[in-house]
């Protein structure tokens, strides 16, 4: 109920009197005027006036499914599990697809208390300025070729950086989402699969959104920034988080289709790495070289100084 009154005063945009509101969903006043009461609770700003009645005024900055637009029809968000505080969106998003969530879930939580990187590494998320969220989908993929929906993950996030906030960011393969040569978010994708198939994938994204310099772990300071640090004002996380959504979706549906040349070119257009002298560690080898191209299943073709061209399919890259 308490939703289907946000829902009218959010339609409305004016003045809407608890009679109508209490006509319209066949309740009393009185439980019209405890719902707003518990939305208000919930950090909504909800004018009241005895002669007009209610009037919403503005949404408060939370990653609850309210709050985020995602189009009809659209499996990726149509089920959402949202947290206030989670160990790591990954761990839990993994969870649930062993016990066969649908695909297209999306975990989101505002704070993680163990957010992880790759290799074991901490991803900081103690606080509820960044949006930190797993996608759980089902590919009819070979497991090889997974790569592929990372850099697809990335194209989503920096188009919806560009729509949303109006910055453009670039992508560091495999995994960077890096603005002013600094690293802004990141992607952990996780595959449970048998030779020849794949059960589910994880995609794990973390982005910097409204933190300040200081919210940082000192270790991170001279390498992280956000959003806000860039832009000089807050954004609105619910929109971007809708947006890359939406945007993903798209994306993921063409990868089925087999267009990975598609995204491999949009990813070029926004990578910091291709074109560039690069060093690439992986385990305890060390290559330098030339970042010529990504291939179709998302590795990293580099021509190294030792005259030989490779084929990475994971490591650190330093520009
Ligand atoms: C990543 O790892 O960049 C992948 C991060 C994925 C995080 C998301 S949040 C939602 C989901 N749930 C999870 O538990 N994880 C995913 P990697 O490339 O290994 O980078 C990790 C390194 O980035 C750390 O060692 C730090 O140096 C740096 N770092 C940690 N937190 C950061 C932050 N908030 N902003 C920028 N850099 C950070």
């Amino acid at each position: 109920m308490k939703n289907k009154i946000l829902k009218i005063l959010k339609e409305e945009d004016k003045y809407i009197s608890g009679e109508d509101i209490s006509k319209a969903l066949n309740v009393s006043r009185t439980a019209v005027w405890k719902h707003i009461n518990e939305l208000r609770n919930d950090g909504y700003v909800i004018q009241s006036s005895s002669k007009k009645g209610y009037r919403f005024l503005k949404a408060p900055d939370i990653l609850d499914k309210r709050e985020i637009n995602i189009p009809k029809g659209q499996f990726i968000g149509s089920n959402i599990r949202y947290f206030e505080e989670i160990d790591s969106t990954n761990s839990y998003a993994k969870k649930i697809a062993n016990e066969g969530c649908a695909h297209g879930t999306v975990v989101i939580s505002e704070v993680q208390t163990m957010g992880r990187g790759r290799v074991g590494r901490q991803w900081q998320s103690d606080t509820a300025e960044g949006i930190w969220f797993s996608i759980v989908v089902r590919p009819d993929l070979e497991p090889e070729n997974i790569q592929v929906i990372t850099l697809a993950a990335s194209v989503a996030v920096v188009e919806a950086i560009k729509e949303t906030c109006g910055i453009i960011c670039g992508i560091k393969w495999p995994n960077d989402i890096i603005l002013n040569g600094r690293k802004l978010g990141g992607i952990l994708t996780e595959l449970s699969a048998e030779p020849g198939h794949v059960n589910y994938v994880v995609v794990g994204i973390g982005l910097n959104a409204n933190q300040d310099l200081e919210h940082f772990d000192y270790e991170i300071r001279q390498k992280a920034i956000s959003l806000k640090m860039y832009a000089g004002k807050s954004i609105s996380r619910a929109n971007l988080l809708g947006s890359i959504l939406t945007r993903f979706e798209k994306i993921y549906k063409s990868i089925l289709l087999g267009e990975n040349r598609d995204i491999i070119d949009k990813w070029t257009a926004y990578s910091v790495t291709i074109g560039k002298e690069v060093k690439v560690a992986y385990k305890d080898m060390e290559y330098f070289g030339k970042a010529l191209s990504v291939a179709s299943d998302g590795r990293l073709i580099v021509e190294c100084k030792d005259g030989v061209t490779r084929e990475i399919s994971a490591g650190e890259i330093q520009v």
